[in-house]
């Protein structure tokens, strides 16, 4: 079965960042503005730390594309680091709780912490969105958008969020600093922020994408790991300080009778063009995935971000190599990056949502992938057939 996949490679000090991206169909047209753009919103947001004044993040596409096209060969990324300084980092023995400083320690069998936490940083996330962006190109060759944004930082929540106008949405999010496209939530979140920079604290919070556009039948239920949701979930719960993943209404359908979570079929024959098919629901509790499949109906993820570990009034710790108690190192650091993790996590379900639709249309180009594409959508229209399936 063809699929999309990618690592990435890269320190936070280290001289770049890399990501290597395999089974991007030939002839996707590569946005490098929309990628430099969204890992200039990665950089961005309020509350973060001093490093992003010094780093402007551009990806470097260095092999797998031609004249602005993929070729179907493997596409490798580069972002470089400008603050690349690895071997000069100084050594840190006082392991940050909540980071992967100590269990990262014991692992690879040291007492300097740096040997794992240059790589653990939240700055690989850098090459995960150019790799997203990659993701969204080929996305956006069949009509499908993904948006992400704040819904929660602290105790501050956003309460109005219209999702039926897609463009107002962008608009309202990408007017505010904090990523929120809820104005008076916004303005409550920076405050949170602000306070949590005076006591030397940091705040975390909860990010949510949305996917408009998406084909019925993305994902399967025949095997548990293949099921979209499970891949989702692998994608978002993958992101540095992301503690808890959900799917539509997610942990609150414990607490809802099976009448209130499950969402009502109706078929309007004049939705019949559309992604949809025409089957339409008033409800969307589901997050557009019944069975591990897409249904036709937007997808929707939820992630909860921790609070950065790294804290300006560090919490206690122990000396790694004296076992003396003492207070846990400090290393600049974000107040508040849930701003920027909402672009990361924009960025891992945009590439789950293309590695699905190569995998159910896939083919050596975007031309073989539309081909399938529309004469899948023909023949769910055409149904029921006249002969017998089979
Ligand atoms: C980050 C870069 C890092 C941190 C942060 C995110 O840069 P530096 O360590 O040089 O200040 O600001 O990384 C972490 C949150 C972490 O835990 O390491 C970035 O580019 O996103």
């Amino acid at each position: 079965m063809a699929t999309l996949s990618y690592k990435t490679a890269g320190e936070s000090h280290g001289r770049t960042l890399l990501a290597l991206v395999e089974g991007l169909p030939a002839g996707v047209t590569i946005d490098k503005p929309l990628i430099d753009a969204e890992l200039k919103r990665r950089q961005g947001g309020y509350g973060r730390g001093g490093r992003q004044r010094i780093e402007s993040d551009q990806v470097d596409i260095l092999t797998g594309v031609r004249r602005g096209q993929s070729t179907g060969a493997p596409v490798a990324l580069q972002v470089v680091n400008k603050d690349s300084r690895l071997d000069e980092t100084p050594a840190v023995y006082r392991p940050r709780p909540g980071h992967a400083d100590l269990a990262g320690s014991l692992k690879w069998l040291t007492t300097d912490c740096r040997e794992t936490l240059e790589r653990a940083s939240a700055r690989e996330t850098a090459a995960r969105v150019a790799a997203g962006g990659l993701a969204r190109c080929l996305l956006a060759a069949f009509g499908i958008r993904v948006l992400g944004f704040v819904t929660a930082i602290g105790s501050a929540k956003a309460q109005n969020i219209d999702l039926t106008n897609i463009d107002k949405l962008l608009a309202d999010r990408d007017a505010s600093d904090v990523y929120c496209p809820d104005p008076a939530a916004s303005e409550a979140m920076r405050a949170i922020i602000r306070q949590a920079k005076i006591d030397g604290d940091t705040v975390g919070g909860l990010c949510e994408v949305h996917v408009f556009g998406c084909p019925p039948g993305l994902g399967t239920c025949v095997q548990w790991d293949d099921r979209l949701d499970s891949r989702l979930a692998c994608a978002v719960m993958g992101i540095q300080a992301f503690k808890s993943v959900e799917i539509g209404l997610g942990k609150e359908v414990a607490f809802r009778p099976g009448s209130k979570v499950h969402d009502p079929i109706a078929y309007d024959p004049t939705l019949k063009a559309t992604p949809s098919l025409g089957f339409v629901r008033e409800s969307n509790n589901a997050g557009g995935i019944e069975g591990g499949m897409t249904n036709g109906q937007p997808v929707v993820v939820r992630g909860a971000m921790k609070p950065i570990a790294t804290l300006l009034q560090p919490l206690q710790s122990v000396d790694l190599n004296t076992k003396a108690p003492d207070k846990a190192t400090y290393e600049r650091s974000d107040v508040c990056a849930v701003s920027a993790a909402s672009v990361v996590m924009e960025a891992v379900v945009a590439f789950e949502m293309a590695r699905a639709m190569v995998e159910k249309f896939g083919g050596d180009s975007l031309t073989e992938m539309r081909a399938n594409y529309s004469s899948y959508l023909d023949l769910c229209r055409k149904l029921p057939f006249e002969v017998p399936r089979l």
